[in-house]
C-alpha cells in the first residue's frame, strides 16, 4: 500500500490536538445532554432519579455522572420512544437482531447519516482506499448497517461500488475478477471463506485477483486470523468495529500501521468502565467499553454500554492521527463462557487453533453439562492435506492442540478434528459457540 499509507481523509479533525478535541467534545456533550433531557422521558426521568439537570455537566469530566443506557433500554422503548428528533426527520432505520425476536431498531435523521457516513469514509481511507479504488460490500444491505455503511463511505470518497451484499459467493469472485476489485469489505469469517474458494477456483490473488486491502468487522477475531487472511488474499485486512445503536461500522477503524482502531472521538466519546462496579478505568486498563454519542440528533445514545471488553490508549500514532485507539475486542461480558468455573473467552481457543499446523480457522466450541460437570468439545477442520495424513500424524496435531488449549486457557478440552468442510460457513457473522447447558 506505501503511498497510501498516511493517506487521511479529514486531517483537520483527527489530526486535531487533545486539548482541542477535548473543548470540542464538552461543548458537544452539553448540547446532546440538552437535547436528550428536552426530549426522550425515559431519560430524563434516569437524570431526574438522580438529581441532575444539563447545566450540571460542564464538559467531559462530568460525564461519569450520568446515567448509563443499556441494550435493554432500546427493546424497552422500541421502536420510537428514544427518538430526540420529530418522527419525521428520520430518514432511515437500522437495525441488529435483538435476543427477543424483534429487531433492536435504531432511527437516523439526515444529519446521523453524514456522520456515519464521514466515519465509514475516514474508515476506508484509513485502508487506503481513494477514488481510484473499486470497492466490493459483501456485507449484508438491509436492516444490518455493514453494507449500508460501507457502501456510503466508499461513494463519499467517490470510489466505484459494487454493491454485491452478502452471499452468492461464485458471483462474488466472477465480480472480483472481471471489475478488479481492489478493497473488500465484509465479515472475516467471509472474507475467509471467499479466499478459500477463490483459491479453489484456481484463481491466484495479485494476478487474477487484484484487491490489496480489506475493512473486516461486525465479528470478534484474533491477531493469528489476521495474518491467515493477509496470506490468503495477499491483502492489508484492517480491523473495523461498530454497532448500530452508535453509527453502524465505522466508529473505529485501524490504519495501516495497524495497530489498534482509532476512535471517531469528535462524534463519539468512549470510556472503559468496570463491568461490575461501572466505575471508569484509566488508559489501559480492560474493561467493558461505553460511547456517549455527541453529534447525533435521532437518537444520541448517552454512556451506552456495549458490553465488549477492550482496553484503550491516547498514545499517538504513527499515521499522524490523535484520536485515541481501542484494542481488539477480546470478548463480550455476555459471550464469556464459565466453564467449570474458568473464564473462557472464544477468542483465546482461535488463537490456538489459527497458530496450530494441519487444520483451517473453522471450528465449533460445543459446551454441555454432562454428570453436573461441563464439558467443552472444540471441533476443528482439518485442512485437505491433514485430511489424507497418516492415522498417528493426525493423533499427534490432536494431542497438541489438546495441550495448548489446556496450557492457555486453563481447562482440559475434548478436540476433535473434522473433516473438511464439515464446520457450517457464514456469508456474515459467524456462530461459533453452541451452548447446550442454556437449553
Ligand atoms: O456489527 C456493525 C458493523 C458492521 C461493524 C460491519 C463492523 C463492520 P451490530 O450488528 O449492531 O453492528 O453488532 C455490534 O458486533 O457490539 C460487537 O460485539 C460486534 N463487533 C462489531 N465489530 C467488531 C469487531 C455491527 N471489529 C456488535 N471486532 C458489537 C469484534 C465486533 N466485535
Amino acid at each position: 500500500m506505501g503511498d497510501r499509507k498516511h493517506i487521511i481523509y479529514d486531517p483537520a479533525r483527527e489530526c486535531m490536538s487533545r486539548d482541542e478535541l477535548t473543548a470540542w467534545q464538552s461543548e458537544k456533550l452539553k448540547e446532546t445532554v440538552k437535547r436528550e433531557y428536552e426530549n426522550v422521558a425515559m431519560y430524563r426521568e434516569r437524570m431526574d432519579a438522580k438529581g441532575i439537570k444539563p447545566q450540571d455537566i460542564r464538559g467531559v469530566e462530568d460525564l461519569k455522572y450520568l446515567p448509563f443506557m443499556e441494550k435493554t433500554d432500546l427493546r424497552d422503548y422500541y421502536p420510537f420512544d428514544l427518538l430526540a428528533s420529530p418522527r419525521e426527520d428520520i430518514v432511515r432505520i437500522q437495525g441488529s437482531s435483538g435476543t427477543t425476536g424483534k429487531p433492536i431498531v435504531a432511527g437516523y435523521t439526515r444529519n446521523d447519516v453524514d456522520v456515519w457516513s464521514t466515519m465509514m469514509a475516514r474508515t476506508l481511507t484509513a485502508a487506503g482506499c481513494t477514488r481510484e479504488d473499486i470497492v466490493q460490500v459483501a456485507y449484508g444491505l438491509g436492516l444490518f448497517t455493514g453494507g449500508f455503511g460501507a457502501y456510503q463511505g466508499a461513494d463519499k470518497i467517490g470510489a466505484m461500488v459494487v454493491p454485491m451484499s452478502s452471499g452468492n459467493t461464485q458471483r462474488q469472485i466472477m465480480m472480483m475478477k472481471d471489475l478488479g476489485v481492489t478493497m473488500l469489505c465484509c465479515t472475516p469469517s467471509y472474507a475467509t471463506y471467499l479466499g478459500e474458494t477463490i483459491r479453489e477456483m484456481g484463481l491466484v490473488p495479485g494476478k487474477d485477483i487484484k484487491l490489496k486491502a480489506g475493512c473486516f468487522g461486525a465479528e470478534p477475531w484474533t491477531e493469528a486470523m489476521r495474518v491467515k487472511l493477509e496470506e490468503l488474499l495477499g491483502i492489508d485486512a484492517c480491523d473495523i468495529y461498530g454497532l448500530t445503536e452508535i453509527a453502524g461500522p465505522g466508529v473505529a477503524f485501524e490504519c495501516l500501521e495497524k495497530q489498534g482502531m482509532h476512535i471517531n472521538e469528535d462524534q463519539v466519546i468512549p470510556e472503559i468502565i468496570d463491568p461490575a462496579t461501572g466505575e471508569p478505568l484509566p488508559y489501559g486498563e480492560s474493561g467493558e467499553l461505553v460511547f456517549t454519542t455527541i453529534t447525533k440528533t435521532g437518537m444520541p445514545m448517552l454512556r451506552y454500554r456495549t458490553h465488549d471488553i477492550c482496553s484503550l490508549t491516547d498514545k499517538k500514532c504513527d499515521c499522524g492521527r490523535t484520536f485515541a485507539r481501542m484494542s481488539r475486542i477480546t470478548g463480550r461480558t455476555d459471550d464469556m463462557l464459565i466453564i467449570r468455573g474458568v473464564n473462557v473467552f472464544p477468542s483465546q481457543i482461535e488463537t490456538v487453533l489459527v497458530r496450530a499446523e494441519g487444520v483451517a480457522p473453522h471450528y465449533m466450541l460445543i459446551v454441555d453439562r454432562v454428570n453436573n460437570s461441563d464439558t467443552l468439545e472444540v471441533q476443528v477442520e482439518m485442512t485437505e492435506d491433514m485430511f489424507s495424513d497418516t492415522v498417528s500424524h493426525i493423533e499427534g496435531v490432536r494431542r497438541y492442540i489438546t495441550d495448548q488449549i489446556k496450557s492457555v486457557v486453563g481447562i482440559a478440552a475434548k478436540v476433535t478434528l473434522v473433516a473438511p468442510k464439515s464446520v457450517p460457513r457464514s456469508e456474515g457473522k459467524a456462530k461459533r459457540v453452541i451452548d447446550n447447558r442454556k437449553l
